[in-house]
């Protein structure tokens, strides 16, 4: 009898802009594949629960300032702190589903004027996504969904540059969605198939790195 060495788990994420629907589609994601018997967790970025993460979290609700730049490594420590723990749930087969990842750091980031390659620079070595779904709405769809939050960012001219240096990033490893008047069910059976293809191919290709 010949034994199968364990296939890796592929790293998925999501991207677009703030109220997309990412972080719905992710549990969902996470639901299907596990109902279909492939291994897979959920994550989040910023995680906010670590030291690091406490602090992106009174940033973001605005009670504490930090200088750009500063700003900009933090959420970038916060995704390196994580790589050992998500390094061997993928070696051990568990796929994982990033609601936002490195992408969101560049586009967030040089949405405020900092350098693109600067803002790569700190996220250069993380584990590559096998695939990036990048959901998009169009502008009247985003401000019919109602109020954005109270956190940092959440208003429509930063959204827009968000969006505008997210299309600049599109790289060969993302697939573009339109989420636009779709329902919750629809987009998820839209991605489901992109996600268990990526996790089908990723069996047998290495874990790269940004
Ligand atoms: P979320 O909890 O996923 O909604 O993210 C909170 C906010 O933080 C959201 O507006 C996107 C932003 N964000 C996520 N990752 C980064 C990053 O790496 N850098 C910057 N500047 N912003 C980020
Ligand atoms: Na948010
Ligand atoms: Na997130």
């Amino acid at each position: 009898m010949s034994v199968k060495k364990a296939c890796r788990g592929a790293l998925i994420v999501l991207e677009g802009c703030d109220r997309v629907g990412k972080t719905t589609q992710a549990k969902l994601l996470v639901e299907s594949l596990k109902n279909n018997g492939k291994p897979a967790q959920l994550m989040n970025f910023p995680d906010r629960t670590t030291a690091i993460g406490k602090m992106l979290d009174q940033y973001l609700k605005q009670s504490q300032e930090l200088d750009d730049h500063a700003v900009h490594l933090l959420f970038s420590a916060n995704r390196w702190e994580c790589v050992s723990s998500m390094e061997k749930l993928l070696q051990e087969g568990t796929t994982l589903v990033v609601d936002r990842y490195s992408d969101s750091g560049i586009a967030f980031s040089a949405a405020k004027g900092l350098p693109v390659s600067w803002c790569a620079a700190s996220d250069s070595g993380l584990p590559r996504p096998d695939l990036v779904l990048f959901l998009t709405l169009g502008g009247t769809e985003l401000s019919s969904r109602g109020g954005y939050g109270q956190e940092r960012y959440e208003e429509d001219s930063f959204q827009q540059r968000v969006m505008r240096n997210y299309n600049e990033l599109k790289r060969d490893y993302w697939n573009v969605v339109n989420a636009d008047e779709k329902s919750v069910e629809q987009l998820h059976s839209e991605l489901l198939p992109l996600v268990t293809s990526a996790v089908a191919a990723a069996e047998d290709k290495p874990l790269l790195t940004l």
